[in-house]
């Protein structure tokens, strides 16, 4: 792996972006989807190393800028955590935009970026906030009815939002940030659940995020617990997350397009969204939030380091 590692450090609704600017592989200049794999299988290294301890933590999310393979779109990106690669990721889009921006290197206005799995737009307004057009989002399955360890049946929806969520209500906790360790085993035994029901997305896809709901404080429409794949909860509100819920509020009927749903995280920060539906019926998020770069630096590898690519999870 070439040394350093320029990086640049965000957060969005207090959840952290580590954006690598530069140092990172020669993954060409094809379709993100393919270098994507070529990252995963080859160069998993830069993943562990950006992320990992002693140089990261659990809660960071990773985001590799990358040349655009459609020349007209302003960039594109890898999303990766602790465990492995997010297909898109909302907050870290926000990230990335307030990055870029700080950079000098994007302007106010919109700007297409490439994702794994598929182009979203990106409008930065003139007081900082970020709006992300996210991927088309959908509801995959209705009220399924999941039988925990503890003979406990509790019910959810899966929808794709960029990532693959079961969304919950009738989980029976309190979401507050004292919760938070109860919140987080809770939605681990869901996720092991909904694997050993076989319970899964489209073409057999992990569900690999767990969203809980409850009441919010005045203000937002809802609160929700988010745990992401690793174990590290989600300090925004989760902009994948919150498209997911958008998908499940259309098709349940109870939120017309181009309504504001405000959707509050498990330490209160928010983030306002409403939806678009086209012509053929398919559901398209907007999210809006704001991004605050906290941090520009070097990663530095040693290559006596035992721990020269992260301590092993
Ligand atoms: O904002 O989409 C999101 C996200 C996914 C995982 C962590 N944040």
């Amino acid at each position: 792996m070439p040394n350093p590692i320029d990086i640049i450090d965000s957060h969005t609704a207090g959840e952290p972006t580590r954006l690598v600017i530069a140092g990172g592989p020669d993954l060409g200049a094809g379709p993100l989807v393919e270098r994507l794999a070529l990252l995963r299988h080859h160069y998993d290294t830069l993943r562990r190393t950006v992320i990992n301890e002693p140089r990261g933590s659990d809660v960071l999310v990773g985001a590799l800028l990358c040349p655009p393979h459609d020349t007209s779109a302003s960039a594109g990106v890898i999303f990766f955590n602790n465990v492995g690669y997010l297909g898109m990721c909302g907050h870290g889009t926000i990230g990335l935009i307030a990055s870029l921006a700080y950079l000098g290197r994007i302007t106010v206005g919109e700007h297409r970026i490439e994702t794994p799995v598929g182009t979203i737009t990106a409008q930065l307004h003139p007081d900082g906030s970020v709006t992300v057009a996210n991927v088309a989002s959908y509801r995959h399955a209705h009220h399924i009815a999941l039988t925990l360890p503890d003979g406990r049946t509790i019910h959810g929806d899966v929808a794709w939002g960029g990532n693959w969520f079961f969304l919950c209500h009738d989980h029976g906790y309190d979401l507050h940030r004292d919760t938070i360790a109860t919140l987080t085993q809770a939605a681990n035994t869901i996720r092991q659940a909904l694997v050993s029901h076989s319970i899964t997305g489209a073409d057999n896809a992990e569900i690999d995020h767990i969203e809980l709901f409850g009441p919010a404080a005045p203000g937002a429409d809802s609160r929700s617990f988010v745990l992401c794949p690793g174990d590290a909860y989600d300090r925004s509100p989760c902009g994948t997350g919150t498209s997911a819920k958008l998908a499940c509020l259309a098709a349940d009927g109870v939120l017309a397009p181009d309504h504001e749903w405000i959707q509050e995280s498990i330490i209160g920060s928010r983030f306002q969204a409403r939806y678009r539906r086209d012509a053929t019926g398919q559901i398209w998020p907007l999210i809006t939030g704001r991004a605050y770069v906290t941090m520009v630096g070097q990663i530095i590898t040693e290559i006596d380091d035992p721990f020269i690519n992260g301590i092993q999870r």
